[in-house]
């Protein structure tokens, strides 16, 4: 099994959970930088040209991080990804399903507006996007608020996909609430995570 990432972007949740199930196989990084998810090579591995892919074998490659991280959940149960009841994959589905939605909605504007609109409009849609981000993760901190993890009493998939929205809001320059602060200090202190954590520069 090989997962594919670039560090430092948003693949970080599938990579984090794929070291929750005791990193199954190689985690091989691309540098979107220098334009290697366009390569020939890549675009046969996922045609969208995008991190993060789980390639399995037979060829068979599963993009979108909610897929990945739902198929190792269910691939690695001992994980806890998707939590103990179906309750909690019901909640895990939903952050997920969330994170996934905010990303490019509500963040990535605020990393690119030049994709959303044109050049004078830049500087109103990085703010606008910016003041957004700020309310999610508001949103996300009083779901947090309190407790140990996103669902339940362990780590799960919605604790990989919250903490990668903390880390995109401080790549945006956004001091996150302290519930979130503590909740990401909480998780990359887990120990399964720190050769994760390292190889994308984190400092725990
Ligand atoms: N919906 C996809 C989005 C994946 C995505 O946007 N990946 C970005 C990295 S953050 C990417 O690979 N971009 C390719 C590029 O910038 O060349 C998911 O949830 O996995």
């Amino acid at each position: 099994m090989i997962l594919w990432v670039s560090p430092r972007t948003s693949s970080l949740a599938a990579r984090l959970a794929f070291a929750m199930c005791g990193t199954p196989g190689e985690v091989r990084e691309i540098s979107l930088r220098a334009g290697e998810a366009r390569t020939p090579g890549f675009i046969a591995i996922n045609p969208k040209g995008q991190v993060p892919v789980l390639e399995m074998e037979g060829g068979f490659a599963l993009t979108e991080t909610p897929a990945i991280l739902v198929a190792l959940g269910e691939m690695f149960p001992e994980s806890n990804l998707l939590g103990t009841s179906r309750e909690e994959r019901w909640r895990v589905m939903e952050w997920l399903s969330w994170v996934a939605w905010t990303i490019p909605g509500t963040f990535m504007p605020g990393f690119d507006p030049g994709r959303f609109g044109p050049a004078p409009a830049e500087e109103g849609i990085r703010r606008a996007a910016l003041a957004r981000a700020d309310l999610a993760l508001i949103y996300a901190a009083s779901r947090v608020e309190g407790r140990d993890w996103a669902v339940g009493g362990a780590p799960t998939a919605a604790d990989c996909s919250l903490a990668l929205l903390t880390v995109l809001g401080g790549f945006l320059g956004i001091a996150p609430p302290e519930a979130l602060t503590a909740h990401r200090r909480r998780f990359f202190a887990l120990p399964a995570l720190q050769d994760a954590l390292s190889a994308e520069g984190f400092a725990t």
